[in-house]
């Protein structure tokens, strides 16, 4: 299997790069964005624990995240690998990750981790809030909230990778096509490894 963490900032083109990896790849794509974003459409009530803690920027608790990303595992037995998109967020939720592709026989290959600065990061997501209709994207301070909970929280998630030297830095400034080619490289020398 090829498993794969997608990580950086919010906004540094995890959700963008996600879509063009599996295809490639033919991976399944696990966004905990897209599956909590679901539950809120839903008006479950985990969805709408869920709304109020993205409206503020805030994580969401990690119990709920590594449940939903345990069923999600559990609904894919003939995934021939994961693309993880946004999560782990947190050393836990890393830490909970590992157990549950051990008890699958598998692990991590790599975690990918796309560098772009505060100013673009900025200017990509309240750009993407005109029109996405997310409440998260479209308040300055909301996504300032974002990203201080990104460098307090999820910063460390990359720390915990590097010890078992999986983690590989990539550009994410530039075009999407470039820098999906550069992620492409990283991931073609350990797939034929
Ligand atoms: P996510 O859905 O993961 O959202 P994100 O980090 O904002 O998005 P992403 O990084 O994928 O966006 P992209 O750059 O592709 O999380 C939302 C919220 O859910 C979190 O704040 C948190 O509350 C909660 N949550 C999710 N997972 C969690 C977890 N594991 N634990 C706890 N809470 C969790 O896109 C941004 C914009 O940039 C787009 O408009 C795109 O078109 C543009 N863009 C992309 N690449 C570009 C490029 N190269 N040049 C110019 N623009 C580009």
């Amino acid at each position: 299997m090829l498993n794969l963490i997608l990580f950086g900032p919010p906004g540094s083109g995890k959700g963008t790069q996600s879509e063009k990896l599996i295809e490639k790849y033919g991976l399944k794509h696990l966004s905990t964005g897209d599956l909590l974003r679901s539950q809120i459409s839903q008006k479950t009530p985990l969805g709408l624990e869920a709304k109020s803690l993205m409206d503020k920027g805030q994580l969401v608790p990690d119990e709920v995240v590594i449940g939903m990303i345990h069923s999600a595992l559990e609904a894919n037995p003939q995934a021939k690998g994961f693309l993880f998109d946004g999560f782990p967020r947190t050393p836990a939720q890393a830490e909970a990750l590992d157990k549950l592709l051990a008890m699958k026989g598998t692990s991590i290959n790599m975690m990918l981790a796309m560098k772009v600065s505060e100013e673009e990061l900025m200017r990509r997501l309240l750009r993407r809030g005109d029109t996405s209709g997310r409440s998260d994207d479209n308040n300055e301070s909301v996504i300032r909230a974002r990203i201080a909970e990104y460098h307090s929280k999820t910063a460390q998630v990359a720390d915990y990778y590097r010890q078992f030297d999986k983690v590989v830095n990539v550009e994410g400034e530039g075009s999407i096509d470039q820098i999906f080619e550069a992620l492409s490289k990283e991931i073609d020398a350990v797939a034929v490894q």
